[in-house]
């Protein structure tokens, strides 16, 4: 196995540990355990006006609790994950849910919709699951991933599957699947989705440039700062281009990738560094 120098794991560590106290600072229980069991199904109709959000909750709690082993194995068989770590990714999500759950709830009782809340603490028609801004601050915190902004977004969108909004349980279990335990298909085909910025199956010149444009230093006196990016663009393009036609197929994607593998993030850091995700599972499962 690989060592990773101490340097690394240090810092590491203080990660894991400020990502634990931002999933479990000031949660309580009861709220924790009921977003727990508003993920396990994933359901976004509403529960019916004027069902107590109480009520609702331990309803579905009763449900959901009976059905968890086999959602662990559903999960476990369709990752790269023992049941152990399953398991244990499942918990770290339901803290991230509910720590979201009481941000949202928080701001419904602050405009008077408390009572129409869902269990879980989604509002009436926002999907329950891991938002945007919870979402960035794991990226941040757990896999010391700090990267363009444009980069985040679509990294969250590639974990958002279903393109509802938000990080469901699935896409959490499967999207960690690629991110800690993915092999370079499946990276590959991670990073493509990243970088097709108007997922249409090419990445073209203009998305190269988007991509690239904050890659170059600009120099005073620079008449046109963008000729630098625009004949990075080009170079890229070279490499990658494998069957010219202009613009960058998965097929093209792949087949750079497999020849060079420092091709895989060409556009910018959007996967976690190996150390950062030993160090993450080490966490989890200690
Ligand atoms: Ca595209
Ligand atoms: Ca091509």
């Amino acid at each position: 196995m690989e060592t990773i120098p101490a340097r690394r794991i240090g810092k590491g560590e203080a990660l894991i540990k400020s990502v634990s106290l931002f999933v479990t600072s000031g949660r309580k229980a009861s709220v924790a355990a009921a977003a727990a069991a508003a993920a396990w199904k994933s359901r976004t109709e509403r529960q019916g006006d004027g069902v107590s959000v109480k009520e609702a909750r331990s309803r579905k709690m009763g449900d959901e609790a009976k059905c968890l082993p086999r959602i662990v194995e559903a999960l476990r068989r369709n990752t790269h994950f023992s049941r152990q770590e399953t398991e244990a990714l499942v918990r770290v999500y339901q803290k991230l849910v509910a720590s979201s759950a009481d941000m949202m709830a928080g701001q419904a009782a602050g405009s008077g919709q408390g009572a129409l809340l869902t269990s879980g603490g989604a509002a009436p028609g926002v999907c329950e699951g891991l938002d945007r801004a919870v979402f960035r601050e794991l990226l941040h915190n757990a896999f010391d991933l700090v990267t363009e902004d444009v980069l985040m977004d679509r990294i969250f969108c590639a974990f958002d599957r279903t393109c509802c909004g938000s990080v469901r349980l699935e896409d959490w279990m499967s999207g960690l699947s690629v991110f800690l335990r993915g092999t370079l298909e499946e990276r590959t085909a991670f990073c493509f989705l990243v970088y097709d910025l108007n997922n249409d199956g090419f990445i073209t010149r203009d998305e190269m440039f988007s991509l690239l444009k904050n890659c170059l230093m600009k120099q005073p006196g620079d008449e046109d700062p963008d000729e630098g990016v625009k004949d990075l663009v080009e170079l890229v393009l070279r490499k990658l281009d494998t069957d010219r036609d202009g613009k960058i197929s998965f097929q093209d994607f792949q087949t750079a990738v497999r020849e060079e593998q420092l091709l895989l993030e060409a556009f910018g850091l959007c996967l976690p560094s190996e150390g950062a995700c030993q160090t993450f599972m080490a966490t989890l499962c200690s």
